[in-house]
């Protein structure tokens, strides 16, 4: 008896009426589990809907141009494990699936946005697995696909090349660094015949430059093969879809972006006293106050004190973009790597507010359940490695993000107050910036004035 599911078009955020851009399968095709079954784009992203389970392609209910909405539905799939055709048996199966690509500033010429960083594969929302299906879904039911998010590291938009999942897995596949293509489809899109077009460029030129960023030469030497097995036993490990994506937007950030990182410490010794005081009361609500919050609260008073470090340098490199909200990426460690959820406006918010909503993103982020719009939008990062330890570190910085605040372990040390050697529970700061947008002074500057947020509570009512 054959079983088939509806798949459906997932919660795609506030989109509606979203145009189908490309078809990626057709009927009596073999999908694997995650296999992209058509694109979609709006002005503002690019998404691919994956099928939440292997099968054959029964009826595809969409053609290009087709515009949809949530819930729309996009294929008929007859589950694996159901008597398959020949056709289907004969039918390659589509390539993996991709996730949500969001191009964010899109008109009037996308690609020349700050948007979200290459590559574009999902990292934190999946489409359901196996499992997910077999608990969501009744014999002939209905399923929704998931599509696939952004990557952490790389957050809430860096330079995005302008194309859809299938042509940047097209171009990775061929190793074509979509940065160094131009588009020539709609409002500068980069096209199937584009990417082709460079390939066959860059073969009849093979002495062509080596690749750059920002005019520099990026021709590192190669490191050579090794056979580590020759020296003893080993195991090859290969890295999550996460930790593949992030690598290269952590690379990209570290070779292409000036780091400085000023380091500081805040005398937390009040706060950590009032923090205790109040710990009981989140606890009691199912969430914990760590200093986390405190130190985003913080961010928003420096942010507005420094609108400079609120701002992202646009694709010319020449006109800073200085934004009037206060988002903030949190790094969270998952099973799967690193991401980095945003807290929407933490202006608004009060201190359990934020814990409360931290407890919650983080939870879904190592569940490897936040959706796209979970990720985007972020002004600032924080990366707090102080539940685990550590007195100083390096964070890289989110781009298009100017700035990243690492924070590290607060610690008990003797404090000189002018007289005498007083205990004081100090919390180290580690504020990597863009030092194309930002001054050592005012970094600073910046530093200083966070720490003495945290040093006197009261001064954030100001
Ligand atoms: N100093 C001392 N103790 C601290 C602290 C600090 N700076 N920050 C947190 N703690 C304590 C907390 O109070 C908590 O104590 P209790 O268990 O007694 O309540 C404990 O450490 C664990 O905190 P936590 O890590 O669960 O909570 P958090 O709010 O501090 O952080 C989150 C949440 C999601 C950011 C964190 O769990 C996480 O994933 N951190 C890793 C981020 C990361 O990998 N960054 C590196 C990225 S590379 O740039």
């Amino acid at each position: 008896m054959s079983k088939t599911i509806e798949i459906k078009i997932p919660d795609i955020g506030d989109f509606r009426d979203i145009p189908v851009i490309e078809v990626l399968a057709s009927v009596g095709d073999h999908v694997d589990a995650e296999a992209g079954l058509v694109t979609l784009e709006s002005d503002k992203a690019t998404m691919e809907v994956p099928s939440p389970a292997a099968g054959v392609i029964r009826e595809m209910r969409l053609k290009l141009e087709d515009t949809v909405s949530e819930g729309d539905v996009v294929a008929i799939l007859e589950l694996d494990g159901a008597p398959a055709t020949e056709a289907a048996q004969d039918a390659a199966a589509p390539q993996a699936a991709q996730a949500l690509q969001e191009t964010e500033p899109a008109a009037p010429a996308p690609a020349e946005q700050p948007g979200r960083s290459e590559p574009p594969e999902p990292g934190q929302a999946r489409a359901p697995g196996p499992g997910a299906l077999e608990s969501g879904a009744a014999p002939d039911g209905e399923v929704t696909a998931e599509p696939g998010a952004e990557p952490a590291a790389e957050g809430a938009g860096t330079l995005l090349p302008y194309a859809s999942p299938a042509i940047r897995r097209f171009a990775r596949e061929l190793g074509v660094d979509l940065n160094r293509v131009s588009g020539s489809g709609e409002k500068g899109r980069i096209l199937r015949e584009d990417v082709a077009g460079f390939v066959k460029s860059a073969l009849a030129a093979p002495a062509a430059a080596a690749p750059s960023m920002g005019g520099l030469r990026l021709d590192f030497p190669k490191l050579s093969e090794s056979d580590f097995s020759r020296y003893g036993e080993i195991e090859k490990q290969p890295l999550t879809r996460i930790q593949r994506i992030s690598a290269g937007h952590l690379h990209r950030n570290w070779v292409g972006i000036p780091h400085v990182t000023q380091h500081d410490e805040a005398d937390i010794t009040d706060m950590e006293a009032f923090r205790r005081t109040n710990a009981g009361e989140a606890e009691a609500q199912g969430f914990k106050l760590t200093p986390l919050v405190f130190l985003m609260k913080a961010m928003v008073a420096s942010l507005k004190k420094f609108p400079r470090f609120n701002a992202s340098l646009d694709a010319d490199g020449e006109t800073l973009i200085l934004k009037q909200y206060f988002n903030i990426g949190i790094a969270v460690d998952t099973p799967d790597g690193l991401v980095v959820p945003v807290i929407r406006n933490c202006e608004r918010k009060g201190i359990m507010d934020l814990a409360r909503e931290l407890a919650e993103v983080s939870a879904r982020a190592r569940e490897g359940k936040l959706k796209p719009q979970d990720i985007q939008g972020g002004c600032i990062s924080i990366s707090s490695l102080g539940g685990i330890g550590g007195t100083a570190f390096t964070p890289i910085i989110n781009a298009p993000e100017v700035a990243i605040l690492g924070v590290s372990r607060s610690s008990m040390k003797p404090v000189w107050n002018g007289s005498e050697f007083k205990p004081r529970l100090l919390l180290p700061l580690s504020l990597s910036y863009d030092h194309r947008v930002i001054d050592g002074a005012a970094a600073a500057r910046f530093t200083r004035f966070l720490a003495g947020r945290l040093e006197d509570l009261r001064r954030l009512t100001l």
